[in-house]
């Protein structure tokens, strides 16, 4: 099954580049930046990934990325996952990145974006996987710290294919960045945004009705709320769900508790994504295999599924 499953062509809609930093990777660019790191070695590092929530993984997540300095660094982090997407038959990807984890830390954004493009330039070309950046902005930081970022981007309007919203999500709700929202709409770019992976079915609503997002990141409390599942059916809103991740962060307990097939089954238009591969433990292919393995999913689910993630991209 694992063979079928990899072989399945499907998209990626849900990858933070800063989360696919492998630990080998992690330490080579430690030591050639001159980085000192609080782990003695890789093993210690990978005993670190164990959290009991968001904010547990987030922690370790920025400190990982304050390897990342030169567009080299970018390039080659890029360029790995790139290699990954080409064996796992992932023909297309959306990937986030998050500018102000890098200009907050005195790497210029320009750095960051020149690294990224050229890796998914040349993934295109070399690799046959077609992409699209999406900007995404830190809600734990003001929104006006948000608005920079994104004046900071507008000269590159073109280097991406929407704007995104991630970080820690409880007490962090949507309707703060509704004008940096507004804003990037008003330049032309769509928007997607994380809600109810960690926060209530409320900070769906405000991410649809308050951001215009095309597409839901997470959203898996959304199945609290009756009222809510109906509008995503009836408009057929994706929702990029990340089953490894939810286990890892203990959005739910076992994977066994995943509500990713009952929402499928509903007609709810889910995807299948790893969202940090590095740190919660696979890449796509595991993610469905574990789908497979814990909740018998079918040849026809994961067909949907597959199918789904090529329908819900925004750059086509
Ligand atoms: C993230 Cl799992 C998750 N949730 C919210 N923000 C994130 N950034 C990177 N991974
Ligand atoms: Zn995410």
């Amino acid at each position: 099954m694992y063979d079928w499953l990899n072989a399945l062509p499907k998209a990626e809609l849900h990858l933070h580049l800063e989360g696919a930093l492998e630990p080998e990777l992690l330490f080579k660019l430690a030591q050639r930046n001159g980085v000192a790191l609080p782990w003695p070695d890789i093993d210690a590092l990978r005993g670190a990934y164990n959290y009991n929530n968001l904010q547990e993984f987030l922690d370790l997540y920025y400190m990982g990325a304050d390897v990342l300095r030169t567009e080299q660094d970018f390039y080659d982090l890029t360029w790995a996952y790139l290699l990954k997407c080409h064996e796992q038959n992932v023909v297309h990807t959306e990937p986030f990145f998050d500018p102000q984890t890098h200009t907050d830390r005195g790497v210029p954004f320009e750095t960051v974006l020149n690294g990224i493009s050229q890796a998914l330039a040349d993934g295109k070309k070399q690799l046959g996987v077609t992409s699209g950046l999406i900007l995404s902005f830190l809600r734990h930081l003001p929104e006006e710290q948000a608005m920079r970022t994104l004046e900071q981007a507008l000269p590159y309007r073109d280097a991406f294919i929407a704007v995104g919203l991630d970080s820690s999500e409880q007490g962090f709700p949507p309707r703060l960045f509704q004008r940096v929202f507004d804003r990037a709409r008003a330049e032309g770019l769509p928007a997607v945004a994380h809600a109810g992976e960690e926060g209530p079915p409320e900070y769906i609503w405000e991410a649809l009705d308050l951001l215009k997002v095309l597409r839901i990141d997470h959203g898996v409390r959304a199945a609290e709320d009756p009222k809510l599942i109906a509008r995503l059916i009836d408009e057929q809103i994706p929702l990029t769900v990340c089953p490894l991740s939810n286990t890892r962060l203990r959005v739910f307990d076992h994977m066994r508790e995943h509500n990713i097939l009952s929402l499928l089954d509903a007609g709810v238009k889910v995807t299948v994504n790893s969202d940090d591969p590095a740190y919660f433990g696979g890449y796509v292919t595991e993610n469905f295999h574990a789908l497979y393995e814990h909740l018998g999913m079918t040849r026809e689910q994961a067909q949907a599924l597959a199918d789904n993630s090529l329908d819900a991209r925004i750059a086509k």
